[in-house]
């Protein structure tokens, strides 16, 4: 696809700088948390990848315009947005979004594509979407983008609201590198780990940056994953974690929630069940995935 692309100052600063730049999603900020817990964890995982070294670029589309490093001002406005008023832009909403003058926040799938088109190829997350528990043709936009766009995503693996089995069936067929960053399990998001066992893994970060500069000479037309356990004191147990979903995803599915819908929904849920402490996790998670992926890009760059 190719963009009129905007650019934050900043972000154009660190581009004439050679600074590496760290691209974030904003779904998570629209759709993912309420104000103002979405506000501040966006701020704190900017503030995090500075702290590496690197340059943040939060992207969204403002008013038809697809912006490569959002504003706090343009970040505040998409935190006290109403839920719903902005769409979240994954690839199929880029024509109609930006053909009418629409905002939308960013998923996995559509912050990969503005990035490429910005060439920045580091990107943090949350949790990447996946293949949908009970729906498997429910399957994210995320998992082909990883298949056919090149941007490294670190993320704390996939929620276990999703199949992860075959999600990760998928992003094998897609050819996508799925790498444990101090893990040999699959995190699944709330939970440092799945049972699902990883086929490789790095110890830290300069064995992340040495496949992170291997994949930018091999595998220049698809994605990667680095997958980062949620951070240890934040982190909720297996056993808990499967009661809450299989509540959510019976709420769900009673409620008649359907397609895009069903990601926000379920989450809402979870946090409710949890009484919070699924909200810790995922603000620890998010910070530190930032952290991270700041830290890959920065020693990458050495
Ligand atoms: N997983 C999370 N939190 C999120 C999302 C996923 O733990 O906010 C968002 C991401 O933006 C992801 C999107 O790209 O949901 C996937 O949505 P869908 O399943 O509709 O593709
Ligand atoms: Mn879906």
């Amino acid at each position: 696809m190719k963009f009129d692309l905007q650019f934050g100052e900043h972000v154009l600063k660190a581009k004439m700088s050679g600074q590496p730049i760290v691209a974030l999603e904003t779904t998570v900020v629209t759709h993912g948390m309420d104000y103002p817990h979405n506000i501040d964890t966006a701020l704190a995982m900017e503030q995090a990848v500075r702290d590496a070294g690197a340059c943040p670029a939060s992207l969204g589309i403002i008013r038809g315009e697809p912006v490569i490093g959002m504003s706090e001002e343009q970040l505040r406005e998409f935190a006290k947005s109403p839920r719903g008023s902005i769409a979240k832009c994954s690839r199929r909403d880029f024509p109609a979004l930006i053909g009418m003058g629409k905002s939308g926040s960013l998923t996995v799938a559509g912050t990969m594509i503005l990035a490429a088109a910005a060439s920045i190829d580091v990107f943090a997350t949350g949790g990447i979407g996946g293949v949908h528990r009970g729906h498997p043709f429910d399957v994210s936009a995320d998992l082909l983008e990883l298949g056919k766009t090149p941007v490294t995503v670190v993320c704390a693996g996939a929620k276990s609201i999703l199949d992860l089995p075959l999600t990760m069936e998928v992003l094998e067929t897609q050819g996508v590198p799925v790498i444990g960053y101090g893990c040999e399990n699959l995190p699944a998001f709330y939970t440092r780990e799945s049972e699902i066992a990883l086929p490789h893994s790095v110890a830290n970060i300069e064995e992340a940056a040495n496949v992170l500069n291997t994949w930018r000479k091999l595998l220049s037309d698809n994605g990667m994953l680095f997958t980062v356990p949620v951070p240890e004191e934040a982190a909720l147990t297996n056993e808990e974690m499967e009661q809450v979903i299989n509540k959510a995803i019976a709420a769900a599915d009673a409620d008649g929630i359907h397609g895009a819908a069903v990601t926000p929904y379920v989450l809402g849920k979870v946090v409710e069940l949890t009484d919070g402490r699924s909200l810790k996790a995922n603000i620890a998670l998010l910070i530190n995935n930032a952290k991270t992926a700041g830290e890959i890009a920065v020693q990458a760059s050495q």
